[in-house]
């Protein structure tokens, strides 16, 4: 017996296959027939393209019905699924071909032409088509017309996807993510979040991330239950289509944007069941004006790319602002120093998890998987937290230096190494501050040689080398930077010094 996460799916698509899937404003719907269908086509054309079990599809393409049945078929043909941001740059993308050596690599029509050259010259045995209708020689204009494809038999432990997270030391890690982390992750939470038979989601999240991917999609797909399929986020859009849906899944920025929309209240929201935050934390504050315009208490809950979700406020009972509720059924976790002391409950330290969610261990990098392993199996997360005696669990910052803006996670050693390399740049530090809409906002602090360094020159030398999200939202020039006695980067002093930075409208761009 197969053990491949794609029959569980087929198996609830089996239920009605009529059943809507993708509800899309300007196109056709698509039924959990037509994905099923589709992601044959799929697997049949990798197939006849080089794609044999445990290769990688590298795949950056836009939030499609495709990309979805894309998605899929890898699953079906057992292929390991490799998505990345489609605002990453072609440098970038360099580095992700270079690493997962994939033997397809999925891209956007417009920038097929340029890719193709970019991965011959990496890796010439990659085959490179688009995703879309258009160009000639796409992945859809490939498709040989079958509609049956024998599901991969795949147990538990074989990888599924490799989701990319950026590292502390600047060279971003593949979390390699097996059928099972998949199967057990997806069950659980539907249970949890007692998904209905009449429910819609809202569906406005990238897909190439775990939590519009993964947490998202196979809640929806493993009850066959529609979604409606928004391309992005766009606050008019998605207030128009809440009476229309019973979940909504967003991360912190969907919320506030929400919120200054005056049709929000209690009446838009009658048929919604429930609404999830993540991937950032929820403010106290975004909380309660939500609670008290809309009438719900968002459901706060807690992931990473290597275990997909690991806590939950409860759907019955209490949901406590600004904590990010108990373990999920299966995931044990802890509070532990950094020495791997387990601590008492209210003490801080870093959260530690174990369970079948748990990635299988970062893609070609055993060295890095073990240092992030303790010997009795936990994964320690880097995010430090407090559990209280009954389990709930608060989340108070981070162990690594990382800045999370409208749910994405930008290292600042990244950016710090290209502005150290700028001539007019003595030495950087990236930080981030409270942001109004994105919770926080990059700043790089720089300390210059002779003249300022202006936030146009900054931008100018990302250009093209670093996607448009993680660039600086403002540069500040300063004399020198804060150091403890061992010459480290104060940063927390950073931070508190440009605290205001973005809700200070007087605050400087270029000088402090
Ligand atoms: C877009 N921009 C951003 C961000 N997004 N800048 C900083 N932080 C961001 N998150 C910039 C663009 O570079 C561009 O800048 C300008 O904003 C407009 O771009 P656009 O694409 O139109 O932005 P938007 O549509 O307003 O997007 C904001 C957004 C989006 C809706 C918050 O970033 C988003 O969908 N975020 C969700 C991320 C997510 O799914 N995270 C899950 C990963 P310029 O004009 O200068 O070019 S974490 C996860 O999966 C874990 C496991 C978990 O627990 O969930």
């Amino acid at each position: 017996m197969t053990e491949n996460f794609f029959s569980l799916l087929t198996y609830a698509f089996g239920r009605d296959l009529e059943r809507p899937a993708l509800l899309i404003s300007d196109r056709r719907d698509f039924s959990y027939g037509d994905l099923d269908r589709m992601s044959a086509e799929f697997a049949a054309t990798m197939m006849v393209l080089g794609v044999r079990v445990d290769d990688r599809v590298l795949v950056q393409v836009e939030k499609s019905p495709e990309a979805v049945a894309l998605y899929l078929g890898c699953l079906r043909m057992g292929a390991v699924y490799v998505p990345i941001n489609t605002a990453y740059t072609a440098a970038e993308v360099a580095y992700f071909l270079e690493d997962s050596r994939p033997t397809l690599f999925v891209c956007g029509v417009t920038d097929e032409p340029d890719l193709e050259k970019l991965a011959d010259s990496i890796n010439e045995a990659t085959v490179v088509r688009s995703l879309g209708v258009l160009g000639e020689g796409s992945l859809i204009a490939t498709m040989d017309g079958a509609t049956s494809f024998d599901i991969a038999v795949r147990r538990s432990a074989d990888i599924a996807a490799i989701l990319y997270t950026s590292g502390t030391t600047g060279r971003s890690k593949g979390a390699m993510l097996s059928h099972g982390n998949l199967a057990s992750n997806s069950v659980t939470l539907v249970d949890y979040w007692s998904w209905q038979d009449d429910d819609v989601l809202l569906h406005a999240l990238p897909i190439f991330h775990v939590h519009g991917l993964f947490i998202a999609m196979h809640c929806a797909m493993l009850k066959a239950t529609p979604m409606i399929f928004l391309n992005g986020f766009d606050a008019v859009a998605v207030a128009a289509q809440i009476p229309n849906a019973t979940v909504m899944m967003g991360v912190p920025t969907f919320y506030t944007r929400l919120l200054a929309r005056p049709e929000l209240d209690r009446e838009l929201c009658r048929n919604m069941r429930l609404f999830i935050s993540g991937s950032a934390p929820l403010t106290a504050r975004t909380f309660e004006s939500w609670a008290s315009r809309t009438g719900h208490r968002i459901l706060e809950r807690y992931g990473m790319s290597e275990t997909m979700m690991n806590t939950s406020n409860p759907l019955i009972g209490n949901r406590v602002a600004g904590t990010v509720g108990f373990s999920l059924p299966g995931v044990a976790a802890r509070i532990a120093s950094e020495s791997g002391e387990i601590l008492e409950s209210g003490e801080v330290g870093v959260i530690e998890v174990k369970g079948p969610n748990v990635f299988a261990g970062y893609w070609q990098m055993p060295e890095k998987t073990t240092e992030e392993f303790r010997p009795d199996g936990y994964f320690i997360t880097g995010d430090l937290a407090t559990m209280d005696t009954e389990g709930r669990i608060s989340i108070v910052g981070r162990e690594k230096d990382m800045v999370i803006s409208g749910g994405y996670n930008i290292y600042p050693k990244e950016l710090e190494v290209l502005l150290d390399e700028m001539p007019e740049v003595l030495e950087s530090a990236v930080i981030g501050v409270p942001h109004p809409d994105f919770g926080e906002g990059v700043v790089a602090v720089v300390v210059p040689h002779t003249d300022q360094v202006t936030s146009a020159a900054v931008a100018e030398m990302l250009a093209g080398r670093i996607a448009r999200f993680k660039q600086p939202k403002v540069v500040v020039n300063v004399a020198e930077l804060p150091r403890n006695a061992m010459g480290k980067v104060q940063k927390n002093s950073l931070r508190q010094q440009f605290s205001a930075l973005f809700t200070d409208t007087d605050a400087e761009e270029t000088g402090a």
